[in-house]
């Protein structure tokens, strides 16, 4: 899943794809790299951001997806109603939804949910988030979004631990480290750590310098999503698209002469 924000404020590509036609020069070029799918944004979710109103994020990503949708397969990252409605008469065929709320949309939609976990709004989440057992807690919470989904009637239902929403490092660490708990729950999984900040504060560590921008975290954001998917993590949420296809190609290489 390529990443496409049509934001001004996106932590590490903001402003960039805010006129129409570089955004969809952008996803074509996602496309051509490797991409299944082109998540369309047009609020950002970072930490602290500040909410958009449904006309203006409709007006950011409508005529996107009417350019992308005949080519390839598009998600519309929002949580709300009024987009996701607008984002599928667009074309969009997945809601990725990580206010986890928009499963009764998506089901009366007919399309696709994708449930992220996360803990507050971004405004708050990263204050002082907290967990007795991050994994356990996260993966139930998922599950129980996603046969609600299901008993209402979604034929295709994602979960996503949520990287970074409402998580500490550890937090992060951990579920990673344990994202075969959520392949066994059946549900396909799809993860996001593309560029984020504990990778910028991993790779910070490694450097011994206190911090390295979103721009370069390629290593940290490769490792994670090669890592994911041999963990059977399904879809991976990524900016660098060419990069992420070479790495998961060559993972995918030994799993498969291992196996
Ligand atoms: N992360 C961001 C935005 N949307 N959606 C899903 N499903 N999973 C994520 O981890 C996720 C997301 C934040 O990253 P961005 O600001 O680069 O889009």
């Amino acid at each position: 899943m390529g990443v496409l924000n049509v934001t001004p404020d996106s932590f590490s590509d903001g402003g960039r794809y805010l006129d129409v036609d570089r955004a969809v020069a952008h996803g074509l070029q996602l496309l051509a790299e490797g991409a299944h799918v082109i998540d369309v944004g047009g609020e950002s979710t970072r930490p602290g951001a500040d909410p958009v109103d449904a006309a203006e994020e409709c007006r950011r990503v409508v005529p996107v997806i009417e350019a992308l949708a005949g080519q390839v397969r598009v998600s519309i990252d929002t949580t709300k109603a009024e987009v996701a409605e607008a984002a599928v008469a667009a074309g969009a065929s997945l809601v990725n939804d990580v206010s986890a709320s928009l499963a009764p949309v998506a089901a009366d939609l007919g399309v696709g949910w994708l449930a992220m976990h996360r803990q507050g709004d971004p405004r708050t989440m990263q204050a002082d988030p907290h967990y007795d057992d991050v994994v356990a807690e996260v993966r139930d919470q998922l599950v129980a979004w996603a046969e609600a989904a299901v008993a209402r009637g979604v034929a295709e239902v994602w979960i996503d631990p949520g990287i970074g929403f409402g998580k500490t490092l550890d937090h992060n660490l951990a579920l990673l480290a344990h994202l075969d708990a959520l392949v066994a729950t059946g549900y396909p999984v799809a993860v996001g750590t593309s560029r984020k900040s504990s990778l910028g504060t991993l790779l910070a560590a490694s450097d011994g310098v206190d911090e390295v921008p979103a721009d370069d975290r390629l290593e940290g954001s490769l490792a994670t999503a090669t890592w994911a998917l041999a963990q059977g993590v399904r879809m991976v949420r990524v900016h660098d698209v060419r990069a992420t296809v070479h790495a998961a190609a060559v993972v995918a290489g030994q799993i498969e002469t291992a196996a």
